[in-house]
């Protein structure tokens, strides 16, 4: 007992709930935080742009995200989209990314960076990947 309690304590990756509610979401996780996101529209249709709404939670013992960036690129061609997103913050760990467009069928990364403490250290970077057809 008191051995599991010092192993709970010394944790600093305690999971948390990123909360984004009205729908479906996808979850990602880092070290330090949880990712819930979802794009508007569900079905992303090849050369139209959509919008990618998102909330963070940082687990126990990381820093509360100052901002986060959006992007998305092609690894296996090696070349990114054709727009830059612009990132809002909804307050409350809530993020709504415009601008996105994905221009090929194939598959995409998404790359969620999250940024601490202004400059210093580097973002922490989430990816996940999606293939469209
Ligand atoms: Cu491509």
């Amino acid at each position: 007992m008191r051995v599991l309690l010092l192993m709970l304590l010394s944790s600093t990756t305690w999971a948390c709930m990123p909360e984004l509610p009205g729908g479906k979401a996808q979850i990602i996780e880092s070290a330090k935080y949880a990712l819930a996101y979802r794009t508007q529209p569900e079905k992303i249709v090849i050369g139209q742009h959509f919008v990618v709404e998102l909330a963070l939670c940082a687990k126990a013992g990381a820093a509360v995200p100052d901002s986060v960036r959006v992007d998305a690129h092609m690894p296996e061609h090696r070349h990114g989209m054709n727009y830059k997103t612009k990132v809002t913050s909804n307050g409350d760990g809530k993020y709504r990314a415009e601008g996105l467009m994905f221009h090929m069928p194939g598959r995409w990364e998404y790359i969620f960076e999250v940024r601490t403490g202004g400059t210093a250290g580097a973002p922490e970077r989430m990816t996940t990947s999606v293939v469209l057809q």
